[in-house]
């Protein structure tokens, strides 16, 4: 898909000891090394042309660099999420914010206590969403992406991971990365009864390696991932870029790389 403008924020310090985690990563974080793979991943995003809306980190709100899970966003339209875990719900300011500056119309779940979505759980196609029934999005939360950008949205069971995109996202038109596991071929099966759309599912051995960042003509890669790597050559155009970006810092707080960026084209 085309895009032009990310929104990032910055790294609290407080992420490191006050980042929600799975309970089985406990793994210390090397600050320096969290911050240099996040600068090169926003820098990445610029050398690709993109705009990049930089928000500000808050002490207040250790997983704020999450940005992804704050918003999604369809064309022109966007829904701030009320966020399934109640330390990250005061994110949604900022966004807000962001979102107005980049100029697209904002729907406020924020105002419906009931419903709730992290955009991690949003695999959007194009033309319809798949959505994670997980620990942090709920039905009423699907109901409020169907109604605000009128596009079907079918709900997904995540059963071991945080987030339905934690296995997999999207690699091309139609074109579903997702992981070579139980959980991975799972969604899968999931996938493809609920769809009014026809995919290709691209499966890879690594499952931190089915999180990729696909837009315009590039496709950002966890780095070290070497089998996934010659899969994923081998499913894309010739013509498209692939960077491999470290994530191995932000992984420690089941940080993929689509979650550092909420991506628009405007
Ligand atoms: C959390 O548990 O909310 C954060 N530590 C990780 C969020 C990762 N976000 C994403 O996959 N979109």
């Amino acid at each position: 898909m085309e895009y032009n403008t990310a929104i990032c924020r910055g790294i609290p310090t407080s992420l490191i000891e006050n980042g929600l985690r799975l309970e089985n990563n406990h793994s210390p974080i090397d600050e320096a090394l969290m911050r240099r793979q996040h600068d090169q991943y926003t820098d990445a995003l610029k050398k690709c042309g993109m705009k990049v809306i930089q928000l500000p980190a808050d002490e207040t709100l250790p997983d704020c660099v999450f940005t992804e899970d704050a918003a999604v966003v369809v064309g022109k339209k966007a829904v701030l999420t009320n966020q399934g875990h109640p330390a990250r719900r005061a994110e949604a300011k900022e966004m807000r914010k962001a979102l107005e500056q980049a100029g697209v119309e904002v729907f406020d779940m924020t105002e419906e206590p009931d419903s709730h979505v992290d955009g991690g759980d949003v695999l959007f196609t194009g033309s319809e969403i798949f959505i994670g029934d997980s620990k942090r999005s709920n039905k009423a939360g699907a109901e409020f992406l169907r109604k605000s950008f009128g596009i079907p949205v079918h709900q997904i069971k995540v059963d071991e991971g945080l987030h339905l995109k934690s296995n997999c996202s999207m690699l091309g038109l139609n074109k579903i990365i997702i992981s070579n596991d139980k959980d991975g071929k799972s969604m899968a099966r999931g996938i493809i009864a609920a769809a009014e759309n026809s995919y290709t599912f691209v499966f890879v051995p690594d499952i931190k390696a089915s999180n990729v960042v696909s837009f315009n003509k590039t496709v950002f890669i966890p780095a070290g991932y070497p089998k996934s790597r010659e899969i994923i050559e081998d499913n894309i155009a010739k013509d498209i870029e692939i960077v491999e970006l470290g994530n191995t810092e932000l992984s420690k707080v089941d940080g993929c790389l689509t979650c550092c960026s909420v991506l628009i084209n405007v």
